[in-house]
């Protein structure tokens, strides 16, 4: 299955003849254990189908891919509906662990009766990813952009206009397929609430070992957690942009127009750390330039990713995974260049499609991308319902752990930073670090915020636009670039929006990653503070690590979690104690220039 993909369908099964119970018979345990057993394997052999007509699907998007996809996507759904409505007949036995939580699982999945109506949801969820795969920006008079020229020049151009130029580009695509989501939303709702949830919004929430409203609950508990430290950076990053942009652009206080901060979606502030790196002592290491330099090319990048798992007892990757990869952009046909890993037969066939470019920030994408795949191989022993993560975080969070690791001196390690080139100081280091992760916490929030409030109707689509940027100012403090525009879709202006991949799993990755970490280090007898910690090379974490990933979705996540941090709560402080000496310094700076303001 896809590792991030459209909503995963593939809990599917059939209801064959030979375990369709007489009518009247009471349902027993060894009819449901059958049943269980004969459902996954049918499963197990649509999924493949319907993978590989989704992997040609984003690969060559042209009209019969779509309608391949299509068509399969469709006799998923059928599949799952089916499964989902005989698992029913099974609800009040007493089951053995393994197979409740199976039959669970059957249960949590759309079922939309009417074979139109499947062929429709289906037809638009493969046609929003086509849409948005082909999205470019054709300025007036010069030649058409996609997405990645895009987001190159929002990395490097400091012109506030031409960045405000490129933001509204891309952001005029999405329109044109709002409509498309907006019948898509309204047949995910009827799916869902066939199987009994109050819309697709409330089974999103209800995959997590937990009712619905507690796991709502828990997030707003985690973002109290770390919004405290969200609001230094922001503080800070005011001051300094003020200082590079000027109070005409930027203003003293409200919400900061978003086509700034270096990132399409504002989503992660790395590429604006040229501008706030800290004065004294900042580290002048420039990781993109290294690699632009010597010409690394995807493979290359690929390879050091690999690398890094192997370092800690895991196998090599598949010979098949570097024939069937998608690593570069290819010039000659359009393709969902959005990131994503795919294993197809649930074994050996794992794959990655992503256009790599060598930067510092697709280098540690391309090391999250191998932690799918890596999770993959760890539990392909484990039966076809228990493939994936103890829950959707633990998938996301997998290779951002590993990337944890990238410090200086495991790129010292590995010859990509010369022996004797100076390190920056902590807080430098945490500086870019918080850049990627702490900027990135409420916009995790608030994607799925909106989503929810979507899904449960909350949010009509004349009003998209207005609560988006509700949202985006209350937890982001961000503003639109220029005013609102009439029957907008920015939020669809993103990927996971268009593609309709719940997007908490990355809010609850980025708390797990800073548990993982702490506890990898721990196992391989680490001691010093945690930014400088790299578990390369460490078998002993590596085997730690794997234990945990072998499990894969077989038992609930706090059994996982317990596994390899002992704890069993996802948890903001272990991000909050990484970052607590570059809270200090920001409470400091931000002291001090609030005071050199008043003057
Ligand atoms: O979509 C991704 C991965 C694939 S699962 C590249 N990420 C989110 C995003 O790009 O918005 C990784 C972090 C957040
Ligand atoms: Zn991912």
């Amino acid at each position: 299955m896809v590792a991030v993909g459209a909503f995963q369908i593939a809990h599917a099964a059939e209801t064959a003849s030979a375990t369709k119970p007489a009518a009247k018979s009471k349902p027993t345990v060894a009819e449901a254990e059958r049943f269980l057993n004969e459902t996954e394997a049918k499963m197990e052999k649509l999924n493949l189908d319907g993978g590989r007509a989704q992997w040609v699907a984003q690969n060559f998007i042209t009209e019969d891919t779509e309608a391949l996809a299509t068509y399969f996507g469709e006799k998923q759904l059928s599949l799952a509906g089916d499964a989902a409505l005989a698992a029913r007949r099974y609800n009040g036995l007493k089951l053995k662990d393994d197979y409740a939580r199976k039959l669970k699982f059957l249960q949590l999945t759309l079922m939309l009766p009417d074979a139109k109506e499947r062929e429709a949801y289906a037809a638009k969820q493969a046609g929003l990813n086509a849409a948005y795969g082909k999205g470019k920006y054709c300025p007036p008079g010069g030649e058409c952009m996609p997405l990645g020229e895009l987001e190159k020049v929002l990395a490097t151009s400091r012109d506030p206009a031409k960045l405000k130029e490129i933001w509204t580009g891309w952001h005029a695509q999405s329109p044109a397929y709002k409509q498309m989501y907006v019948d898509y939303v309204a047949l995910s709702n009827k799916g869902a609430r066939e199987m009994g949830f109050a819309d697709t919004g409330a089974l999103w929430r209800s995959q997590y070992d937990m009712p619905p409203e507690a796991f709502a609950a828990e997030m707003e508990r985690i973002w109290q957690q770390v919004k405290p430290l969200y609001d230094s950076l922001h503080t800070y990053t005011r001051y300094k942009l003020r200082a590079a942009y000027g109070p005409d652009v930027v203003p003293a206080t409200g919400p900061i127009p978003a086509h700034l901060f270096g990132n399409m979606w504002s989503q992660s502030w790395e590429n604006i750390y040229p501008l706030l790196k800290p004065a004294a002592n900042a580290g002048n290491y420039d990781l993109t330039k290294v690699l632009e330099e010597r010409k690394t090319d995807a493979k290359q990048m690929t390879q050091y990713a690999e690398k890094f798992y192997t370092s800690l007892g895991m196998r090599k990757l598949p010979e098949t995974f570097w024939e069937r990869s998608l690593l570069t952009k290819p010039r000659d046909r359009e393709v969902v260049c959005h990131a994503s890993a795919w294993t197809l037969d649930g074994k050996e066939d794992v794959r990655i499609k992503m256009c790599i470019r060598p930067t510092d920030e697709e280098f540690k994408v391309i090391h999250h991308e191998l932690g799918h795949i890596y999770y993959d191989l760890a539990y392909n022993k484990q039966p076809f319902l228990f493939q994936g993560g103890a829950n959707d975080g633990f998938h996301e969070a997998i290779g951002d752990t590993v990337a944890l690791s990238i410090t200086p001196d495991y790129l010292k390690k590995i010859g990509l930073m010369d022996q004797n080139q100076q390190a920056g100081d902590d807080v430098s280091e945490l500086m870019q670090r918080a850049l990627a992760k702490v900027a990135f916490l409420p916009f995790a929030y608030m994607v799925d915020k909106w989503r929810w409030d979507v899904y449960a109707g909350k949010v009509q689509p004349a009003d998209y636009d207005k609560t988006w940027w509700q949202l985006r100012e209350q937890y982001m403090g961000m503003s639109r670039p220029g005013p609102i525009t009439a029957n907008g879709f920015d939020a669809g202006a993103k990927y996971h929006v268009a593609a309709d991949v719940p997007y908490a799993r990355y809010f609850l990755a980025h708390m797990l990653q800073f548990q993982f970490h702490r506890a990898l280090c721990k196992e391989a007898g680490y001691t010093g503070p945690l930014h400088r910690c790299s578990i390369y090379g460490n078998e002993k974490a590596g085997a730690k690590f794997q234990k945990m990933l072998e499990m894969g979705a077989s038992k609930p996540w706090p059994e996982a979690l317990k596994a390899i941090s002992g704890e069993d709560r996802i948890d903001g402080q272990a991000l909050v104690d990484y970052f607590a000496p570059l809270k200090t310094w920001l409470d400091e700076q931000n002291r001090q220039l609030a005071a050199a303001d008043k003057k």
